[in-house]
């Protein structure tokens, strides 16, 4: 079993309702089990002219091997109702790993640690609420750090989830 955490994204069709229906599919994954839920948070789209996003981490335990752990996240971002039109388009649900176990993973399919983790509160905060504070990534750098360098700025804390 890995420790892994997967950052979840949505800003349509109910963002909210969305992740709580990606919690319940990760929950259903096979050889894994669900570890923990952040707290959700809204914060406006990088790119603008989009709706808010709302956005949170799970954490999981699982032994399924990266690509297969991938496959079963995009197979349900698509039971999710994803539609693929446009690169950084608005989505129902947008599911990645974040960090998985130790693993420094570069393949075509998936960069572990994700590549936009260290300017993204959105990711950094909920992380956080689950992490152990002194969290060490595979490539050395640590969440304080990471935390330190990325003010938490614009984030909106929803309660409860
Ligand atoms: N902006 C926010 N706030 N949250 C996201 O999950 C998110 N995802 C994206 C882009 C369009 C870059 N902006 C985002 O893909």
């Amino acid at each position: 079993m890995e420790r892994i955490y997967i950052g979840m994204g949505s800003n349509l069709a109910d963002p909210a309702e969305q992740l709580r229906s990606a919690v319940e599919a990760l929950a259903q994954l096979p050889q894994t089990e669900l570890v923990g839920v952040s707290g959700f948070y809204q914060s406006d789209s990088l790119l603008p002219g989009q709706p808010r996003y709302t956005n949170a981490v799970a954490a999981l335990d699982s032994s399924l091997a990266p690509l297969n752990l991938l496959d079963a996240l995009q197979a349900i971002e698509n039971g999710q109702g994803r539609e693929r039109l446009e690169r950084w388009g608005p989505r129902t649900l947008d599911l990645d790993i974040v960090l998985f176990g130790d693993r420094l993973i570069d393949e075509p399919r998936l960069k572990v640690p994700h590549y936009h983790l260290q300017e993204r509160a959105f990711v950094l905060y909920p992380l956080a609420e689950l992490a152990p504070a002194d969290l060490r990534l595979a490539d050395g750098r640590t969440l304080p750090a990471l935390l330190a360098a990325c003010p938490f700025v614009g984030l909106e804390r929803l309660s409860p989830n």
